[in-house]
């Protein structure tokens, strides 16, 4: 659908869940953020509906009984698709497709719709293509049926949509040509980290659940021009600006793709590479919508999607944002993270705290060096405060003494002894 269109005339959507009895808030909690899912793609939500069950019904998801309650709903709101929080499988898209006579989806289709409506770069469509054929993949196998979705709307965009409708064997040789395109572009990428490593300065990724302020905090320090916006995922593409710290030194600031909960596995694994950023960081400053009522569920999805990358060793510096907005006596904490400021990117409250617990932290995980530099050497010390941080400087007869925080390579470099 066409985007003015869609703004004029959105889809009109039911969400529906299966829960087990006692878990009907949980539920219910992952059903508002489903809602913020489809209107982000671009719907409207015109009805929910929750079911207390012990087990999944294999055929259609929800129970029986449950099929004719939606089936009427649906005629009551004129619905035109129903999106399920859980993965379904084909056939119970079909059978609930059958049954209620309009489009189904489910939350990892909806992600990857929205996914697919946001790629720009290259590397970011290749990648929801990826992640939309290896879905598409799993879903067909052992079915011997292929998923197609028609009539356009949600769950209905991206490359790797219309690809399903062909067989298998087609998928997989997409799969295979999509891979090998992707893995030059992640080449170039790993090259340009290459540079910034080499470079010496501090690398720091920006992550966090969706919307939380990643980009509006790198927009803030650095005068970045990242779209920022009320919306789930604004972010696919990695964008690395250099800030200039109090003391002179520089540190490389990446801001990465937001998290969210159920994020579906073939999309962590198609953006690995983007989301390895992290991974290479010598910090992380995790973003948290402090005013989210559901910020501490946020903070677990977020851990648990760093250790799924394999960047749970790395420091962690905690900002809670949007200070702005909280409700009166707000107290968070988060016990992960090394170090907490609490922030309003918006009004610019706690930035300069944060920028001093960077440093902080960025000086205790770089070495440090006392020596003494001969006034002949001068220009040493140029390079040191360039590439590292110089805490004491004194002239002295036998030549000048600095303390500095410097990388043990440039140490090297500069032949410089210890004292
Ligand atoms: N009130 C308030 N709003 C903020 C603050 N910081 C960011 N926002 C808003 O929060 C929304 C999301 O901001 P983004 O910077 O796009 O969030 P993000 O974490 O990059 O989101 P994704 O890229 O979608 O993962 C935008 O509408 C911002 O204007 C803040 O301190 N206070
Ligand atoms: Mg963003």
């Amino acid at each position: 659908m066409h985007e003015l269109e869609q703004l004029q005339n959105p889809e009109r959507l039911v969400l529906f869940a299966v829960t087990e009895k006692g878990e009907v808030k949980k539920a219910e909690d992952s059903l508002v953020e489903l809602a913020e899912l489809a209107e982000t793609a671009g719907g409207e939500v015109v009805g929910t509906m929750i079911q207390p069950l012990e087990a999944k019904n294999k055929k259609t998801y929800i129970g029986k009984g449950k099929v004719e309650e939606l089936k009427e709903l649906i005629h009551e709101t004129n619905a035109q698709a129903a999106i399920a929080d859980d993965e379904l499988s084909p056939s119970q898209i079909r059978n609930l497709e059958e049954e209620l006579g309009i489009k189904v989806l489910d939350r990892a289709l909806l992600i990857l719709d929205i996914f697919a409506q946001r790629a720009t770069t290259r590397e970011g469509i290749l990648q929801v293509e990826v992640a939309q054929l290896a879905d598409g993949l799993t879903r067909l196998i052992g079915e011997g049926h292929a998923l197609s979705r028609q009539g356009g709307g949600i769950g209905t965009r991206g490359a790797g949509e219309k690809k399903l409708e062909t067989d298998r064997r087609h998928i997989r040789s997409r799969l295979n040509t999509l891979c090998k395109e992707l893995k030059e572009l992640e080449g170039q990428r790993d090259m340009n980290r290459e540079i910034r490593k080499k470079q010496g300065f501090p690398l720091i990724a920006i992550v966090g659940y969706t919307n939380a302020g990643k980009s509006s905090l790198l927009n803030k320090l650095t005068e970045a021009d990242v779209l920022a916006e009320d919306k789930l995922f604004a972010t696919l593409d990695i964008t690395t600006r250099k800030l200039s710290l109090e003391s002179k030194q520089t540190v490389m600031l990446t801001d990465t793709v937001g998290f969210i909960r159920k994020l579906p596995h073939h999309l962590v694994e198609a953006f690995r590479s983007t989301l390895e950023e992290a991974v290479v960081a010598d910090l992380i400053i995790h973003v948290v919508d402090g005013a989210n009522p559901f910020e501490e569920k946020h903070r677990q999805v977020v851990y648990e999607t760093l250790a799924q990358i394999g960047a749970d060793k790395i420091p962690v510096l905690t900002v809670f944002n949007k200070k702005d907005i909280w409700p009166e006596n707000t107290i968070l904490r988060d016990d992960m993270a090394e170090a907490t400021v609490y922030a309003s990117v918006k009004t610019g409250e706690g930035l300069a705290e944060l920028l001093a617990k960077i440093e902080e932290i960025i000086r205790r995980l770089k070495p440090y060096i006392c020596t003494t530099i001969s006034y002949a050497d001068g220009q040493k010390i140029d390079f040191i405060r360039r590439y590292g941080q110089v805490v004491v400087e004194e002239y002295r007869e036998d030549g000048i003494y600095i303390e500095a925080y410097l990388e043990e390579a440039y140490i090297q470099k500069l032949d410089l002894k210890r004292e």
